[in-house]
């Protein structure tokens, strides 16, 4: 880690998901001097700055598609991406479907504090429904988006849930993610208490985090648990893994049979 002090209000649990990457990353032994860092913009995105990575802070919802061009033009780095709900699932919805139908060997890990932190407060694709935003005063009407079962249609390889509570849960997922060779998907809830946790009157962090472990249900729980018994909660753990061919060993085919003169 370098450059700190970092920007986050206190309390945020930024720090706690930066720290469970760095975790996975060692724990995976990758070489430092082959691991790459991307994020978008946002708070969650400014963990690339603090890192000590070779890092790109890219534009917002872009970290994908600058992730896609390192990895190909580099496919021996171990590229992770950093992203907000905002970033990945609004601006940067686009990019987010179409790297996980490519199957592009990246693990992208996204901090979902249910709104735009670093705006002040309006409404992300992963706000729910009812909770308040500045761009939702009276509470949002718009359903919000399951980003690990869209992860998991639009092609994703490895897709898990973790929250900041639930710590070494979370390093192990990442870690997971980083050894899947393909498009890897891992959602951590971090409580945001300025922007999204008192405007929804959530309490402080401390109350935030004790909300989410009140909410995630490991996913062998939830799957038995009726649609009444749902109500609030979370499935986590591994939600969906699937075996497909990484992208950038299938483009290296067709460089090599464009090189052969094959049609
Ligand atoms: C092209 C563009 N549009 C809008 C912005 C303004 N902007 C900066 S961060 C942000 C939202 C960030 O929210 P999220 O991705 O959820 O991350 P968080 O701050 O909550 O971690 C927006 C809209 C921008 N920087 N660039
Ligand atoms: S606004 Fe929210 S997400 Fe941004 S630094 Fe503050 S607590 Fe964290």
């Amino acid at each position: 880690m370098n450059r700190l002090p970092h920007i986050w209000c206190p309390g945020c649990g930024n720090g706690i998901v930066m720290k469970a990457i760095a975790q996975a990353i060692d724990k995976q032994g990758l070489d430092q001097n082959k691991t790459v860092i991307v994020s978008g913009i946002g708070c969650s995105s400014r963990a690339s700055g603090y890192m000590d990575f070779d890092t790109l802070h890219t534009a917002h919802g872009r970290a994908i598609p600058f992730a896609t061009g390192i990895k190909l033009a580099n496919p021996e780095l171990n590229v992770i991406v950093i992203t907000g709900d905002g970033d990945c699932t609004a601006i940067g919805g686009n990019h987010f479907i179409h790297g996980a139908r490519r199957n592009v060997d990246l693990t992208v890990v996204l901090f979902n504090n249910n709104i735009y932190g670093m705006t002040g407060g309006q409404a992300s694709p992963l706000t729910p429904l009812g909770k308040k935003a500045t761009t939702a005063p009276y509470g949002s009407v718009d359903r919000a988006f399951d980003a690990c079962e869209l992860a998991k249609a639009a092609g994703a390889t490895y897709v898990a849930r973790s929250t900041a509570y639930h710590v070494n849960q979370m390093v192990d997922l990442i870690a997971e993610g980083i050894a899947n060779k393909g498009f890897s998907f891992v959602e951590t809830m971090t409580p945001c208490p300025i922007s999204y946790g008192r405007r929804n009157k959530l309490g402080d962090a401390a109350a935030m985090l004790k909300g989410m472990s009140q909410q995630a249900v490991p996913l062998i729980a939830y799957e038995k648990m009726s649609e009444e018994q749902r109500e609030g909660k979370i499935p986590t753990g591994v939600l969906h893994k699937s075996q497909f061919p990484e992208y950038c060993s299938e483009y290296a085919q067709v460089i090599c049979m464009a090189g052969e003169g094959e049609v």
